[in-house]
């Protein structure tokens, strides 16, 4: 063992474990979270001090349950009231750290249990620690009265939890009515999984059952595993100014005097206690590990469901932009004013090659006519652009709230299942922009050298509007049903607008400006996504988390 090494990877591994977040309720998270926390607490609280200080004094953790007696036996131990006992339930709340005076100088400072702060010369706060250094207890041995493991109060249940993770060993308290409870066999359960080091005191024996409840309780040790755990029976007697009397002590304070004589069979504790805790780091690790696999698929399987609903979303608009929908309603029949209803057109009926002069005349002259087509398309890709993003917003919640990941972030981030309150403002902002680009296209390309007669005769207006209008046409210019449409009751030829809506100028730059219309669409509809994906960021694990605490572990496997 490279101790050196060790202490470093393990130091390492901490770190990390303390960043972990396991915040999406996947099935292992609550399991896998009390795990994580113990490990790194274990590691910081124990295994990195008892590394670096082999020869510290051994501390020893009374634990169990709820008014067994623990803070009794210890103030009996030290002969004064140094943890308070009493009758309501729980007691003990801040833990009390009874060591020999000599030994001050291994607990004074923050070499174990560092974030409980020191207090001396009366009770501790929460969050505390107390230290009673008492010439009563051996050099080498030190005593810890932990609250109870199986509190009705969680905070107590947690420290209890984090001390006996600190523990050389165990001094577990039970008492002949309460031994065969289920919490304290659990906790035994897992001691002994973990190598720690343990030894029992059966406490408030009626002195005839001595024999019948210790018998029974051995039988119960030796079942789970634990036959070679010593049993220290303290009977049932009346206390005496709180504290046991002598020779009820008797049993306990004759054991930690020999334990406290005896240096061997304390390093042999605390080195059975160390490599239970050493051995356990790799599963322990592998679980953590496990959880935020399992964090990452569900954050990818969320983040999936986004992405599926916007890109469906993006389809559905492209969709209804050349299905030739928006060229109904309100769009054609502003078209419809816009090309006239016959004065105007008459005269074309007669010949195609006097279009240009002709046709001019139909798309200029007439601004408000023009301008009210413009909101209308303008209106007509909002409302799509709106419904697609309603839909996705919808599907993508769907599918959160579907997921048990899923459900807490929806609760947590306001209304995610419509679209954004101000997208209806930014589409506006965006056609709006779009059209603008498009008289730009038209201007730029439309009117050049290389363009048609027909298209540059119909002015950047007349142009910009035509194309406008060729977008929404399903073959991106108009044909057959649709230029009958397009023509309305006006008396504008059919051959006159084939003329115009054939024009490859047009289907040119009908295309291209519909390309235009859908990257904006889809920059609208990232935005709408990234609503989802600022909620899953922060409870994504980072990238590369899981592989650090991987190596990390592997590390300290092979420091050890
Ligand atoms: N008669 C008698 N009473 C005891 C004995 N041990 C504890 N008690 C009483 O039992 C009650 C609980 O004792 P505590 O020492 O406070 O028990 P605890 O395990 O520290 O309790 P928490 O800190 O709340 O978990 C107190 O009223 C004690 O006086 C004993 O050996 N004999
Ligand atoms: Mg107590």
């Amino acid at each position: 063992m490279d101790t050196v090494e060790l202490t470093r990877a393990l130091g390492r591994l901490r770190e990390l474990l303390v960043a972990v977040r396991l915040p999406l309720r996947t099935p292992s998270a609550a399991e896998s979270e009390r795990v994580r926390s113990e490990l790194a607490g274990q590691i910081g609280d124990y295994l990195l001090p008892r590394l670096q200080q082999m020869d510290a004094p051994l501390l020893m953790v009374v634990g169990g349950s709820t008014g067994a007696g623990k803070s009794t036996l210890v103030n009996s131990l030290v002969g004064a009231e140094v943890s308070p006992a009493g009758v309501l339930r729980p007691t003990t709340r801040a833990p009390v750290l009874a060591f020999h005076p000599d030994d001050a100088r291994w607990f004074e400072d923050d070499r174990i249990l560092p974030e409980l702060t020191r207090t001396s010369g009366g009770p501790a706060g929460p969050g505390g620690l107390q230290l009673v250094p008492t010439a009563r207890l051996p050099e080498g041995l030190a005593l810890l009265d932990a609250p109870d493991i199986d509190s009705v109060v969680e905070a107590n249940r947690a420290l209890a939890g984090q001390l006996l993770a600190a523990a050389d060993s165990w001094l577990f308290v039970t008492t002949a009515a309460r031994y065969a409870d289920a919490v304290p066999w659990d906790l035994l359960g897992a001691a002994r999984e973990r190598g720690t080091s343990l030894s029992l005191v059966l406490d408030r024996v009626p002195p005839e059952a001595v024999d019948e409840v210790t018998a029974h309780l051995r039988t119960m040790l030796d079942e789970r595993g634990l036959g070679g755990t010593p049993v220290l029976v303290v009977p049932e007697t009346t206390l005496e100014d709180g504290r046991l009397p002598a020779a009820a002590l008797a049993p306990v304070r004759e054991w930690l005097d020999e334990l406290a004589a005896d240096a061997q069979a304390r390093a042999g504790l605390i080195r059975r206690t160390l490599t239970g805790a050493l051995d356990s780091v790799p599963g322990r690790a592998a679980t953590v590990r496990a959880a935020l696999a399992e964090q990452e698929a569900a954050a990818a399987e969320l983040d999936a469901a986004v992405e599926r609903a916007y890109a469906a979303a993006l389809e559905e608009v492209d969709e209804t932009v050349r299905s030739g929908a928006l060229l109904r309603g309100e769009v054609l029949a502003r078209w419809h004013d816009v090309v006239g209803t016959g004065d105007v057109m008459r005269a074309l009926e007669t010949r195609i090659g006097r279009i240009r002069d002709r046709v001019r005349s139909f798309v200029t002259g007439r601004p408000a006519a023009e301008a009210e087509l413009r909101t209308a398309v303008q209106t007509g890709v909002d409302a799509v652009v709106l419904a697609a993003a309603d839909r996705a917003a919808e599907r993508a919640a769907g599918a959160w709230r579907s997921e048990p990941a899923g459900r807490p972030l929806l609760a947590d981030s306001g209304r995610l299942d419509t679209a954004a309150p101000d997208l209806a403002a930014r589409t506006g902002e965006a056609v709006r922009a779009w059209q603008g680009e498009v008289l730009e296209l038209v201007r730029a390309e439309g009117m050049g050298k290389r363009a048609t007669a027909r298209l540059a005769s119909l002015g950047v207006n007349g142009a910009g509007l035509t194309v406008m209008i060729a977008v929404f046409a399903s073959t991106g210019g108009l044909t057959g049903a649709e230029l009958v449409v397009a023509g309305g009751t006006s008396a504008l030829s059919q051959k006159v607008l084939e003329a115009i809506f054939g024009d490859q100028a047009v289907r040119t730059l009908a295309a291209r400006a519909r390309e235009q219309l859908m990257l904006r669409v889809r920059a609208l509809l990232d935005d709408e996504a990234r609503r989802f994906e600022r909620v899953l960021a922060p409870v994504t694990p980072p990238p590369g988390q899981l592989a650090e605490v991987d190596e990390a572990a592997r590390a300290v496997e092979r420091a050890r």
